[in-house]
C-alpha cells in the first residue's frame, strides 16, 4: 500500500477498480481490454469461455441432440465427410449427393433443435451485429479428421459474420484468402477458443488441417466440437 498523504486516495481508488472488476463480466474484460487476436479480418477470443461454461455447454448439446444425433454425411463426390455434423436453429447445413444445402430436418426426419440460448448469447457479444444466426452447425472431430480448405457460401447472402466455438482438443486452424491458394496463416484452436469471420473473412477459405486428438479431458472420449454459427437464410 502506497505511504504519506496520498494513501488514503489510493485506497478509494484502489476499492472502485475491485468493485469495478468484481462487477465487470470477464468477456467485456477479455473483449474490450485485451481485445481478440487478429489475423487479417478472423478475430479470435482466446479461451472466451471458462472451463466451467464449457462443461456446461457440452451438456447443454448433447442433451438437445439427443434425436438428431451427429452422422457422417457422403458428399456429392461420393466421399464420405471424416468429421460427424448435426445443426441446431431453423436451417441447418446439409451436405449430400446432390450438392451443398440448408434443410429444416435432420435426415431422420426431426427438426433441428433450437439453436441454445447460451449459444446466442456468444453471438450477440462477438458478432457486432443485429440480427441473430438461424444456423448452428456443431462439427464433430474424433481422431485422424480434419476439414478441408473452403468457403462458406452456401448461405442466402454473406452480410453477416460466421462465428465459430471450439470446444474439447486443439486443432490446427488454417486462415487463408478470398480466392483459393496464396499464402495461409495457421493458428493452434484451443477450448474455448471464439473465432469470427466478418468482413474480408467472412469469404476467405479456411480449414482444420488436424486435431491433437487427447490433448483436452473436456469431452469424455476425446476430439473436438466445432459450433458454426450463421445467417443461413
Ligand atoms: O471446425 C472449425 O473450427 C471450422 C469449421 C468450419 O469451417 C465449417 O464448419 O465450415
Amino acid at each position: 500500500m502506497l505511504q504519506g498523504g496520498n494513501g488514503h486516495e489510493f485506497c478509494e481508488n484502489h476499492l472502485r477498480l475491485t468493485n469495478f472488476l468484481e462487477l465487470q463480466d470477464h468477456r467485456a474484460l477479455a473483449a474490450g481490454m485485451m481485445g481478440p487476436l487478429l489475423f487479417r479480418d478472423f478475430k479470435i477470443y482466446r479461451e472466451y469461455l471458462t472451463l466451467s461454461e464449457q462443461k456446461a455447454l457440452v451438456e447443454e448439446l448433447r442433451v438437445a441432440a439427443a434425436d438428431t444425433p451427429p452422422f457422417q454425411p457422403v458428399l456429392r463426390s461420393g466421399k464420405r465427410m471424416s468429421v460427424r455434423i448435426t445443426s441446431f436453429g431453423a436451417r441447418g447445413w446439409l451436405p449430400d449427393q446432390t450438392g451443398y444445402q440448408y434443410a429444416a430436418q435432420h435426415p431422420n426426419g426431426t427438426p433441428w433443435p433450437p439453436i441454445p440460448t447460451s449459444v446466442l448469447k456468444i453471438w450477440q457479444a462477438v458478432s457486432e451485429v443485429d440480427r441473430l444466426p438461424d444456423s448452428c452447425l456443431m462439427n464433430f472431430y474424433g481422431e485422424d479428421t480434419k476439414m478441408g480448405m473452403h468457403q462458406d457460401r452456401d448461405e442466402a447472402g454473406f452480410d453477416w459474420p460466421v462465428v465459430s466455438v471450439s470446444l474439447g482438443d486443439e486443432a490446427l486452424f488454417r486462415m487463408g484468402n478470398t480466392t483459393r491458394g496464396g499464402k495461409t496463416e495457421s493458428i493452434w484452436l484451443r477450448s474455448g477458443d471464439v473465432v469470427v469471420m466478418g468482413g474480408a473473412a467472412r469469404l476467405a477459405y479456411h480449414g482444420i488441417d488436424r486435431i491433437r486428438f487427447g490433448s483436452s479431458t473436456l469431452l469424455k472420449k476425446g476430439g473436438r466440437l466445432n459450433l458454426t454459427l450463421r445467417v443461413a437464410g
